[in-house]
């Protein structure tokens, strides 16, 4: 039999190849061969299959209220902001009414767009409410013979191009305006996104390819990208955009560079957004050439107002600088024995005269933490650092926490510090790029975290405070205050995910309005990306509000965190990578029983953070909801939840229904096939597919490490049983060698094979010893095993471990024959065979015989040595064909 199979001919492995050839160029087109438009986001104005009545002409007030007499002062930025308003309404109504409208110059029946100052001085009749900056009102007015005008009044050149984008998201969504009149005014006004870009062009958690900013070190020549990029945020409402990474900062302020990002923030400015920038604190003796960089030293102090001088020279409109110091090894204040205060009002004095502004992170601890003590916490750290400086800080300064007290996590409480600082600006940091939320490869819209979290009662003084009023200054009467929104987009169609436009989409507007809904904001979202039929905004609304909690349920579920590896890729499962080190994300599972005690009585304390009406509510056990009960307590194992589940049978049960649930997300996205533009829905049908079979990956690990942790059974059998499973490290193997997986629970049983051997070079077949599977020069490894289950049809599913550095493929055969073959490239993280890389491909309807040979041969390349888990046989899921 061995023998037969050596002498395969060539042609056989030439054909395996060409197939796998083929596959690999299907995997990696790149999205980014047409240019970069805001079109291929939510802005794609296509034709509408029902369109609402709206006036046929679009007409800016800007020139002809700054002639004749009593003519306004030219005021440049309205000048242009309202162009780019005018241009765009008419752009958008001409692509979904494929009817005029024209730019003219006036009416009738056209749409009118200005100030309320230019209303007001060409047609002082009209009454318009008081609107501030940004804010807008929309109304009708008839003009005669059954004629109607729109009117889009802007408290300023912003409002009017927000008022702009508010009619073309009603029209794009069907709604009939006729009777328009509505005031808007945004809940808070920093709303920026901050992009982690290096100069190099990478983008730390970056997840859509490279920078559409930076390259080689220096501001690209091609900056159409970045003025989309700016009108995809402008049209939710987003005003500011910080460029850089937070970590390497220094090389952004050499002139140079500024001269670059002036350019930047040109091809921005017609969208209202503002640039700013993230810098080191060090930067005076970085590149200053200074000894110190000591807050408080004179010349220091004189360092940062002359290169902000500098900066405003260049960029007049400059937003103001980002800080992360003393944090994960960047440069601090504490260098010198000072505070975080002392270096935002540094910065914040030199920023002043101009109008700019600091955020200051209160991501700041000490990740040198002491895992053997049960009293240190990372959870403390921003409060136990920054409540003591509330009312220290600079009127320009606004203290930038993120949503959780640990990392944007899958799930976390609300952190404390936002009921901590009465008498400083506030703004909240979250993240759109999905760093520990399955890095866009996983669909998770984030809008209801970031909902669960606005609308958190934080009861400072015992009075109602939710965390979206504190952000909007209301709470504590604060001038400034926002959100901030770290986006991550790149050179492949912004967030690579088609889906995952969704939540830079829910950023803008709940900054706008955090008190619309997520479920609102997926419904309005999904009419303008894949239009209004009914089943597609249903099932894809449905598909969005799901997505989250499916997330949690196969990641991190009762408040554990994500679960992943936290020192390294934050993607795949590594239950212990959070312990035993002084990162302090600490989850505690040991033999007994899981969680962090952070009460006030035996814990941490971290719970007393909070004011007395929450902190009630989680120092006590049974009080503490559910989905958080492991951030603030230690329980055993089978400790009963509220619905008299034990936790680690929950944990069970939530991983096996997490990873059903991911699986149906692909079969309600399969039934929009037909119904949506065929490459997202390819895309996406390709994402979803990868994402229910790595929601099985994770399953599996966490779920066979608690099993072992544990030592208790689930009771329903599922754990640690797989009975249709085929491990290949038990397989007839020819050269695979079989491996333990690191860490073990990433693999079925801890041990996977890897087709290692040297590479034999070019060999003659008659020298090929009995046994091995070289195919001519290719190198081939295989595992083999016999069916002996109940004849039918099945689906066999192949885990493998798709490795960088190499485009292995593997070929499944059935009795040595009807080889089919897939390549592994799709870009996951880590090089060695792990819960980050493993993969499931699978092969549908295959007619199984007793006795019969099911083979995977595995085709290494270069540093991905086709490594392989396990087969597993599912009933067939599709008709035979
Ligand atoms: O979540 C962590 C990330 C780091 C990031 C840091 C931060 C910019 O893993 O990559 O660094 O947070 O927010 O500063």
């Amino acid at each position: 039999m061995r023998h037969l199979r050596v002498r395969t001919p060539n042609h056989f492995a030439e054909r395996i190849a060409i197939a796998a050839a083929a596959l690999a160029l299907a995997w990696n087109t790149p999205c980014i061969a047409q240019p970069q438009t805001a079109d291929q986001a939510w802005l794609g104005y296509r034709e509408l299959a029902v369109k609402p009545e709206v006036p046929g002409a679009v007409a800016s007030l800007y020139r002809r209220a700054r002639s004749g007499p009593g003519a306004l002062p030219q005021n440049a930025s309205d000048e242009v902001l309202e162009g780019a308003a005018s241009a765009q309404l008419q752009s958008g109504l001409m692509g979904m009414l494929r009817e005029g409208p024209k730019l003219v110059n006036s009416g009738p029946r056209i749409v009118l767009v200005g100030t309320r100052a230019e209303f007001g001085a060409l047609y002082p009749m009209i009454k318009i409410p008081e609107l501030g900056p940004e804010s807008f009102w929309i109304g009708t007015s008839q003009t005669g013979g059954g004629e109607w005008d729109i009117l889009v009044a802007g408290g300023d050149g912003r409002g009017v191009l927000y008022g702009a984008f508010e009619l073309l998201r009603r029209v794009s969504q069907q709604q009939a305006v006729r009777r328009i009149d509505l005031i808007e005014t945004p809940a808070m006004p920093i709303r920026w996104v901050d992009e982690w870009d290096n100069a190099d062009g990478s983008i730390e958690r970056g997840y859509a390819g490279r920078s559409i900013f930076f390259d080689a070190g220096h501001v690209r020549d091609e900056l159409h990208p970045a003025a989309e990029y700016a009108r995809l945020l402008a049209s939710v409402g987003i005003n500011g955009c910080n460029l850089n990474n937070v970590n390497n900062a220094a090389a952004f302020l050499e002139p140079d560079m500024l001269k670059g990002i002036a350019r930047i923030a040109d091809a921005m400015r017609p969208w209202g957004v503002r640039v700013a920038l993230s810098v080191d604190i060090a930067s005076p003796q970085k590149i200053g050439g200074l000894k110190t960089y000591d807050p408080l030293d004179p010349a220091v102090i004189a360092w940062w107002r002359a290169k902000t001088g500098e900066i405003y020279k260049l960029i007049p409109d400059f937003a103001g600088f980002t800080v992360k110091a003393d944090s994960e090894g960047q440069p601090g204040p504490a260098s010198y024995g000072r505070t975080p205060a002392d270096a935002a009002n540094l910065l914040a004095n030199a920023l002043a005269p101009h109008r700019g502004v600091v955020l200051y992170r209160a991501f700041v601890y000490n990740h040198h933490l002491d895992w053997k003590d049960p009293k240190a916490d990372r959870a403390r750290a921003a409060y136990d650092i920054f409540h003591p400086l509330d009312g220290k800080f600079a009127s320009n300064v606004i203290v930038q926490t993120k949503e959780g007290p640990i990392d944007f996590q899958a799930q976390e409480p609300v952190s404390p510090l936002f009921g901590g600082l009465e008498r400083t600006n506030q703004a909240m940091e979250v993240q759109i790029t999905q760093e520990y939320t399955g890095q866009q490869r996983h669909l998770v819209y984030l809008a209801p975290m970031w909902k669960w979290v606005l609308d958190f009662d934080l009861r400072t003084e015992n009075r109602s405070t939710p965390v979206k009023e504190i952000l909007a200054g209301k709470s504590f009467h604060r001038p400034l205050g926002g959100m901030i929104g770290v986006a991550g987009v790149g050179q492949d169609a912004w967030l690579g995910s088609p889906l995952a436009l969704a939540n830079l989409y829910a950023f803008g507007r709940l900054a706008w309005d955090p008190n619309l809904t997520a479920e609102q904001i997926a419904e309005e979202w999904t009419r303008q990306t894949l239009g209004n039929d009914p089943q597609v905004v249903r099932t894809v609304e449905a598909m969005l509000m799901q997505s989250w909690p499916v997330y949690v349920h196969y990641t991190g579920p009762l408040g554990m965190q994500t679960l992943t590896d936290i020192t390294g890729s934050h993607y795949g499962p590594n239950i212990e990578a959070s312990e035993n080190n002084g990162w302090g994300q600490w989850h505690r599972a040991d033999h007994e029983g899981v969680g962090m005690d952070r009460s006030v009585a035996t814990g941490t304390g971290f719970v007393g953070q909070y004011w007395p009406e929450v902190a009630k509510v989680y120092e006590n056990v049974s009080t503490t909801p559910d989905d958080l009960l492991t951030f603030f307590h230690h329980v055993p194992y089978t400790w009963k939840l509220h619905d008299n589940k034990t936790v680690i049978q929950y944990i069970y049960d939530s991983h096996y229904e997490g990873a059903n649930e991911a699986a149906h997300l692909g079969e309600e996205w399969a039934t929009l096939k037909g119904k949506i533009d065929p490459s997202i829905f390819d895309n996406m049908q390709r994402r979803l597919t990868y994402q229910a079979g790595h929601a099985i990956v994770w399953r599996d690990a966490i779920v066979q490490y608690f099993l072992k942790l544990s030592g208790i059974p689930d009771a329903t059998g599922r754990a640690g049983h797989y009975p249709n499973r085929y491990e290949a490290e038990k397989a007839n193997l020819f050269h695979y060698s079989v491996i333990d997986v690191k860490p073990w629970e990433d693999a079925s049983g801890g041990k996977a094979v890897s087709c290692t051997y040297e590479d034999p070079g070019a060999i003659e077949l008659s020298q090929v010893p009995a046994g091995p599977t070289f195919e001519g020069n290719i190198r081939s490894c295989t595992a083999e095993w016999k069916f002996t289950g109940k004849p039918g049809r099945y689906d066999v599913a192949v885990q493998y471990f798709d490795l960088r550095g190499g485009s292995a493929y593997w070929t499944f055969l059935l009795n040595y024959a009807n080889p089919e073959s897939w390549v592994g490239n799709a870009d996951l993280p880590t090089n060695h065979p792990h819960g980050d890389n493993s993969t499931r491909h699978i092969i549908h309807n295959v007619l199984l015989e007793d006795e019969d040979t099911l083979e995977i041969r595995g085709f290494p390349d270069k540093a991905d040595p086709a490594a392989l888990d396990y087969i597993e046989l599912l009933p067939a899921s599709r008709p035979v064909s």
